[in-house]
């Protein structure tokens, strides 16, 4: 079991620890899904919930039962519903009791939880069936054994945040350790530590042969189009057929299986490409089939056809160079904290419509499958990044490796969960890598350890080894070595001219940004994506002078760098610091605990910048 289960994480299909007993993890590659094989139960609700801050649960069997329980909002960080757990990110209970469908008969059986930030451990009717660590992404166990169909079924679920030097992002670095800025939690990072179960847990079956993971590249050539498919099975089967709905077409391929994997290519001879002013999705239908060529299951995906790809200095989307307009983001709103919250999802899309972006990064966490989904649908270009926020290189080897380890398996889930979006572009792999110092004049860091350039390289080569269509760059801090910014397909930057340096003085600050992209560029001729410049601003704050913190002053410096940015050819993206405000820890930099460098409030109202914004980018329906 255990070298099978080593062979499958390299593959990086699968993706959770397993403690001894317990069931090996399971794909997470797609969406639990109903239909006339799959059946799926969304646990998302109250919960039973108990802090567990003397760490006594596990010794004293809470995965029974929880005495004295209080209920918890499942998705949902605990720290905004539950005012004594504001700071709590010590160990938490979560306990909830079900039915399993009679729907699930001769099923297999898996318990998929969709986020538990950090770490967790999960029981099945009292039975350790696996841990994950790592947040922001899913896991699965199959729990057919314990799951039988039509009896009560009693799931617990043990999850942690502590902040810990070795873990991504990290917290709690050594003494001395040089950070960014002081805050209360000692995180490394600008936003709130949320904790807690972030996404839905979903029980759901499959049929004994079924399909374990689908694989889509789509190609554009004329006006025709390809999408190829590769299947992968467990059970047996000997073949499938595939379908691809759309157009009014319909195009069918089938495919044999060599053990449990299988590829077709269909092939539609006028294709309707996916793009922001057309993001039109097929519909894609994986039927396995068994014996006498019967359909034993099926998974049904929607697919966008569209090509990416990098050229000189330009990022092409189907062939043609693209502009990306947008922000980076947060998963953030009030009293949800970080936990899954559908109509801040389709509000945040909508705003983001409005105002005329095309694209966001997934600052600073791979967000929600709903959110990949909406991408989809509406059409926006997404840079989708691991919690690699912050990484430092300077407390030890055994610290820097553990993060290694834990920053390739975030990628390969992160790859395994969100290929098939035709919304994402691109892999961001790290976000402001700690060089040694920090110059924030605008140069760059020179004699920077090797060891850390082979770091961030190893995660790009993973990236580009585990997906080769898309490309893979990391996002570069103020002063960071040129030789990190070459490593990536474009070069990801951060800059605060006029902010963090040279404050109050948008103009100076706009022209050592200027004649920064111009170094950067003459050393590395690839596209510039400027993945955040941005001022905090207090919504209300008014100044005739345009001083620091009042709208005034954030319209002048966004449309200062716009302005920059729009005479170099080169730069093929900005993104704006941040969409809306957002939670983070206790700092003197942070007024209420926000970054205010919204151009939405927390709340998503305007302030001038975003109708500032959507003059400039041409925002839906003026
Ligand atoms: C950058 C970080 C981002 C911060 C932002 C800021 O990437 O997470 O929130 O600056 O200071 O350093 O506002």
């Amino acid at each position: 079991m255990r070298s099978k289960v080593k062979a499958a994480i390299l593959l990086g299909l699968l993706v959770a620890a397993v403690p001894a007993g317990a069931a090996p993890a399971a794909s997470i590659g797609l969406l639990p899904q109903a239909n006339e094989f799959r059946e799926a139960l969304d646990l998302s609700g109250l919960w039973d919930f108990k802090l567990d801050p003397k760490d006594e649960g596990e010794g004293a069997g809470w995965f029974r039962g929880l005495e004295g329980a209080r209920s918890i909002a499942v998705p949902g960080s605990w720290n905004e519903q539950l005012p004594d757990a504001y700071d709590y990110l010590g160990p938490a209970w979560y306990f909830r009791r079900c039915t399993v469908p009679r729907g699930f008969k001769g099923d297999r059986v898996f318990l998929r939880v969709g986020s538990a930030n950090y770490a967790a451990r999960v029981w099945v009717n009292g039975t350790l069936v696996g841990e994950h660590e790592g947040g922001h992404l899913p896991f699965a166990f199959e729990v057919t054994p314990l799951a039988v169909a039509g009896s009560p079924l009693t799931i617990a679920i043990r999850v942690e945040n502590e902040l810990k030097p070795t873990r991504v992002p990290a917290g709690n670095l050594p003494p001395g350790t040089r950070t960014l800025m002081a805050s209360n939690p000692r995180t490394t990072f600008d936003f709130f530590p949320y904790a807690g179960l972030h996404r839905p847990v979903v029980l759901y079956s499959v049929p004994r042969t079924s399909i374990e993971d689908l694989t889509v590249r789509t190609g554009l050539e004329g006006g025709a189009g390809t999408v190829t498919v590769k299947v992968t099975q467990s059970g047996g089967a000997r073949g499938a057929r595939l379908r691809l709905h759309g157009e009014g077409a319909e195009v069918e391929a089938a495919m044999t299986f060599t053990a449990s994997e299988g590829e077709a290519v269909l092939r539609l001879p006028r294709a309707r490409a996916w793009s922001p002013a057309d993001p039109y999705l097929y519909e894609l239908t994986a039927s396995l089939l068994g014996p006498g060529g019967r359909e034993v299951d099926r998974y049904t995906l929607e697919v966008g056809l569209r090509t990416v790809e990098v050229r000189g200095t330009q990022i092409l989307l189907n062939g043609q160079p693209i502009f990306l307009k947008g922000f980076g983001r947060h998963e953030d709103f009030a009293v949800s904290g970080r936990g899954q919250n559908e109509p801040v999802i389709v509000r945040d899309h909508a705003l983001m419509k409005w105002v005329g972006a095309n694209s966001y990064r997934t600052s600073h966490y791979p967000y929600a499958e709903e959110q990949m989904r909406e991408a989809d649908r509406q059409g926006f270009l997404v840079i989708d990044e691991i919690p690699a926020v912050s990484l430092h290189f300077g407390d030890g080897e055994e610290n820097v490796r553990a993060r290694l380890l834990q920053c390739e398996k975030d990628l390969r889930e992160l790859i395994a969960r969100d290929k098939n979006h035709p919304s994402v572009i691109a892999w961001s792999v790290s976000n402001e890598a700690i060089p040694g110092a920090i110059d924030l004049s605008g140069g760059a860091a020179r004699n920077v350890d090797p060891a850390s350039t082979a770091f961030l390289r190893r995660l790009i080569d993973l990236a580009h080894g585990l997906d080769p269509s898309r490309p893979a760059t990391l996002v570069a801090i103020m002063g960071a070595p040129i030789e990190w910014m070459a490593l990536g397909d474009f070069v990801s930057l951060n800059r605060y001219f006029g902010w963090y340096s040279q404050p109050g003085d948008v103009a100076a600050g706009a022209e050592t940004f200027a004649k920064e992209l111009d170094t950067i560029h003459a050393q590395v001729p690839r596209p510039i994506v400027v993945t955040e410049f941005g001022a905090d601003t207090l919504p209300g704050e008014h100044s005739l002078e345009g001083l620091m913190w009042s709208e005034e002053f954030q319209v002048a410096f966004l449309k200062a760098y716009l302005d920059a940015a729009e005479k170099r050819d080169f730069v093929a993206g900005m993104h704006v610091w941040c969409f809306a405000d957002f939670r983070t820890g206790q700092g003197t930099l942070r007024a209420g605990s926000l970054n205010h460098k919204g151009v939405f409030t927390r709340d998503r109202e305007p302030k001038m910048a975003a109708r500032f914004l959507r003059e400039r980018w041409g925002g839906a329906g003026r």
